[in-house]
C-alpha cells in the first residue's frame, strides 16, 4: 500500500481525498496555489507545496509543478480529484512515466472516453445502448440528410470535441438541417479547433441518469447504482439524488448489468461513471467519465462504500474485496451543491467567510473546506460545500434536508442555500417529476424570490 499520496486538487474534493488517506494511514501531500495557502486541506495535510500563482493554468493545471512536488516530497501516487487534470490522458501517462502511480484509469481509457465519437462507438461495441444517430462523424450535407432520414427528426448535431453541452445544434426538420450543420461545424471549429460533428436523434424531455462503477482491472467490476443528475442549469449540476425517483429495481439491475459487463470487456480500472439520457423507459449512452465525480457521496451514502478508499486500493493493485452481491442499497440520498453565487443571478460571490456553521445530526454530511475567517478566492469554480443528506426513505431524506438547510450558516458571501430551500419545496421536485429542462424553467419563473 502507498505510504504517501499527493492530492493534485483543491477545495472540498482535496479534503475528501485527504480524509480517506488519513483513515488508511497514508500520508498526504497537499499542493496549492498562492491563493489557497490558507485552505483547509493544506492545513490538515502532512506536507504542502506551493505550486504556483492563482491562475489554474499556472498551478492546478501545471503538470511539471505537480510532478516536481511529487518528486521532492517522495510521494508514491497522485490522486487527481475531479476537474483540472483528472481526465487528462497525457498527465496520467506522465505520472506513470515519472514513476508515480496515477490513481485512476489507464491513460488509453481516459483518452478513448475523452473523444465523444470514439467513446460512443466503443460503448456501442461493448453492448451499451446508444442514441440512434450517425455512425461516427458527418462531413457532407448529403450524408447529414441521409442520416436524418434514417433517424428521424428532431435531430441534434454535436461537436466531436465538445461535451458538457458545448457545440450542440437542434434541427427540427430538413429545411433546418443544412443551416444547423453549417453553424455547428463553424462554431466547433471556433470553440475547439476541430469542426468535426456527429448526429443523434434529439431527446426532448430526458432525465440525466449516471451509473457509478468500480473496476479493479483484474476482471471484477461492480456498480453502485445510479444517480439522477437532471437538475442542472446551463450544464452545471445543482442537486443530485440516489436512487433516481424514475427507476425501479428491474431497470436499475438491467442497466447496472449492461454497464458492468461492458466495463469487464473493456478491461477498465478504477472508479468510472457512465452517463445516460433516460426517456420513455429507455437508456441512451451520452458520455463516460473516467474519474471520481463531485456527486459521488450520494452513492457512498446508499451503499456504505468509500469510493476514494476503493480507488486507492485498486491503484495499489489490490483486487476488489466486494462483489456485486455484497452491495445492498439502503435508503435515499440527496446532495445539494452550495456555491458561492447569488441564488437568483448565479453571479459568483467570492469573499471573506465571517461566520460558518455546518449542520449535523444523523444522516447529514457536509464536505467543505470552509471555516470562519476563510477567504473564498475568485479564481476557481464557485463550489464551496456539498450538503449530503441520507434518509431511510426519500420523504425522510427531504424532511432532513429541509432541516439541515435551515441550520446551515454561511455569512460573508452569497450562496445557493436559499435556492435549494425553494427548490425542495416545489411540488414537481417533491414528486420526483422533473427532467433536464425543469430547473431552468423553475429558476426563470420563480427567480428573485429568495425570501
Ligand atoms: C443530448 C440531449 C438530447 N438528445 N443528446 C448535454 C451535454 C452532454 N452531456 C450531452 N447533452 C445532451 N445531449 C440527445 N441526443 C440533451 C442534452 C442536454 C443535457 C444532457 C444532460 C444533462 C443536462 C442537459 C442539458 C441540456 C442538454
Amino acid at each position: 500500500m502507498f505510504e504517501k499520496i499527493l492530492i493534485a486538487n483543491r477545495g472540498e474534493i482535496a479534503l475528501r481525498i485527504h480524509r480517506a488517506c488519513r483513515e488508511m494511514g497514508i500520508k498526504t501531500v497537499a499542493v496549492h496555489s498562492t491563493a489557497d495557502a490558507d485552505a483547509m486541506h493544506v492545513r490538515l495535510a502532512d506536507e504542502s507545496v506551493c505550486i504556483g500563482p492563482p491562475a489554474s493554468k499556472d498551478s492546478y493545471l501545471n503538470m511539471s509543478a505537480i510532478l516536481s512536488a511529487a518528486t521532492i516530497t517522495g510521494a508514491d501516487a497522485i490522486h487527481p480529484g475531479v476537474g483540472f487534470l483528472s481526465e487528462n490522458a497525457d498527465f496520467a501517462a506522465m505520472v506513470e512515466e515519472h514513476g508515480f502511480v496515477f490513481i485512476g484509469p489507464a491513460p488509453e481509457h481516459i483518452r478513448l472516453m475523452g473523444d465523444k465519437v470514439a467513446a460512443k462507438q466503443a460503448a456501442g461495441g461493448l453492448g451499451i445502448p446508444l442514441v440512434p444517430g450517425s455512425d461516427g462523424a458527418v462531413t457532407t450535407g448529403e450524408e447529414a440528410i441521409e442520416v436524418a432520414k434514417k433517424v428521424g427528426y428532431p435531430i441534434l448535431i454535436k461537436a466531436t470535441a465538445g461535451g458538457g453541452g458545448r457545440g450542440m445544434k437542434v434541427a427540427t426538420n430538413q429545411d433546418e438541417l443544412l443551416p444547423a450543420l453549417h453553424i455547428a461545424k463553424t462554431e466547433a471549429k471556433a470553440a475547439f479547433g476541430n469542426d468535426e460533428v456527429y448526429m443523434e436523434r434529439y431527446l426532448s424531455q430526458p432525465r440525466h441518469i449516471e451509473v457509478q462503477l468500480l473496476a479493479d482491472g483484474h476482471g471484477r467490476v461492480i456498480h453502485l447504482g445510479e444517480r439522477d443528475c437532471s437538475l442542472q442549469r446551463r450544464h452545471q449540476k445543482l442537486l443530485e439524488e440516489a436512487p433516481s425517483p424514475a427507476l425501479n429495481e428491474n431497470a436499475r439491475a438491467a442497466i447496472g448489468e449492461r454497464v458492468t459487463a461492458a466495463m469487464k470487456k473493456l478491461g477498465y480500472r478504477s472508479a468510472g461513471t457512465i452517463e445516460f439520457l433516460y426517456e420513455n423507459g429507455e437508456f441512451f449512452f451520452i458520455e463516460m467519465n473516467t474519474r471520481l465525480q463531485v456527486e459521488h457521496p450520494i452513492s457512498e451514502a446508499i451503499t456504505g462504500i468509500d469510493l476514494v478508499r476503493e480507488q486507492i486500493r485498486i491503484a495499489a493493485g489490490i483486487p476488489l474485496s466486494i462483489q456485486q452481491s455484497d452491495i445492498v442499497f439502503s435508503g435515499h440520498a440527496i446532495e445539494c451543491r452550495i456555491n458561492a453565487e447569488h441564488p437568483d443571478t448565479f453571479m459568483p460571490s467570492p469573499g471573506l467567510i465571517s461566520d460558518y456553521h455546518a449542520p449535523g445530526g444523523l444522516g447529514v454530511r457536509v464536505d467543505s473546506g470552509l471555516y470562519s475567517g476563510y477567504r473564498v478566492p475568485s479564481h476557481y469554480d464557485s463550489l464551496i460545500a456539498k450538503l449530503i443528506v441520507h434518509g431511510q426513505t426519500r420523504n425522510e431524506c427531504l424532511m432532513r434536508l429541509r432541516r439541515a438547510l435551515e441550520e446551515f450558516v454561511v455569512e460573508g458571501v452569497a450562496t445557493t442555500i436559499p435556492l435549494h430551500q425553494r427548490l425542495i419545496q416545489a411540488s414537481d421536485f417533491i414528486n420526483g417529476d422533473y427532467d433536464i429542462h425543469w430547473l431552468e424553467r423553475f429558476v426563470d419563473t420563480t427567480g428573485g424570490e429568495t425570501k
